[in-house]
């Protein structure tokens, strides 16, 4: 190991000094508001504020599958939250999502207007409310619960603890890129176990255990994360590689990654979607 041990910590921490790195503006040890904001509110039932991020394109695939299928109660505006310049700490984000991260969603279709924070509770919500990409079955159902939920606990390592050491840290250290690396992998290698004899994560259906871990696994091991598909020898996972190129041809797929899109190829990025029509 190349790294030494160069930093003793103090015996009670204190918020003195940036971090560094690609995030620092927006860390803090707080939660709350920073300033006053209102947020836009448009027509349609369903108000999200997100980023095309790995979190926030779950949701608005989601949105898209719906409206594919016909659920045309499913309509919803997206409006961006740039979360570089600190809009999650606006306070009408804040009474949305008391964590302040995207992605949050209003419904206003109910009396008074529902609010849903966590992605994986947004997938819950909506699958529930339309009856769509969710199991009855209880055991299918509890099927779908686990891949989901495995999904909502494994994807910060790789975010906040591949991701984050290997692209986004100022300086590369090899103890957290060898820590989270060894965890990426075997997270890959538990996917590639279970698509070794199911077309989907639960089996012959696609869900929303699905959705949301293609935005994550399924994004790295096409290489649209992190710039470290070789690094990971991504290839080598091919039943994973095979299950992510599916969904990603899915048409409503690729409908929902493109909404609050900000960076990218320009015909790629719908910054804010409030009509079908935003997209075609
Ligand atoms: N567990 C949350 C995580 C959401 C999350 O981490 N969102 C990131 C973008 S992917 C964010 O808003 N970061 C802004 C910040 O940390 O201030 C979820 O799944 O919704």
């Amino acid at each position: 190991m190349a790294d030494s041990l160069t930093y003793t910590p103090p015996k009670v921490w204190k918020w003195d000094a940036e971090s560094g790195g690609t995030w620092a503006k927006i860390n803090r040890p707080i939660a709350g508001a920073t300033h006053e904001k209102e947020l836009p509110r448009g027509k349609h039932p369903h108000q999200l504020y997100s980023l095309a991020t790995p979190n926030g394109v779950k949701v608005t695939v989601m949105f898209e599958e719906l409206l594919a299928l016909g659920k045309t109660d499913a309509e919803y505006d997206a409006w961006l939250i740039k979360i570089g310049d600190g809009d999650q700490f606006g306070s009408g984000f804040v009474e949305v999502n008391p964590n302040s991260k995207i992605p949050a969603l209003l419904d206003q279709s109910t009396s008074p207007p529902t609010r849903v924070f966590e992605s994986g509770a947004i997938l819950l919500y909506l699958a529930e409310k339309f009856d769509a990409f969710l199991p009855h079955d209880p055991s299918a159902r509890a099927e779908c619960f686990s891949w989901l939920f495995w999904q909502m606990g494994s994807a910060p390592y790789l975010g906040g603890g591949f991701g984050h050491f290997y692209k986004y840290a100022p300086e590369r250290f090899e103890y957290p890129i060898n820590r989270f690396t060894m965890e990426t992998k075997r997270q890959l290698d538990v996917l590639e176990r279970n698509l070794s004899d199911r077309q989907y994560l639960c089996g012959d259906d696609y869900n929303i255990a699905d959705i949301a871990t293609y935005a994550w696994y399924g994004n790295l091991v096409l290489n649209n994360a992190y710039e470290a598909a070789e690094f990971l020898d991504v290839t080598s996972y091919e039943n994973v590689v095979r299950w992510a190129s599916e969904i990603q041809a899915r048409p409503a797929v690729q409908r929902g990654r493109r909404v609050n899109k900000t960076s990218g190829p320009e015909d790629e990025r719908v910054p804010e979607r409030h009509d079908a029509s935003d997209l075609d």
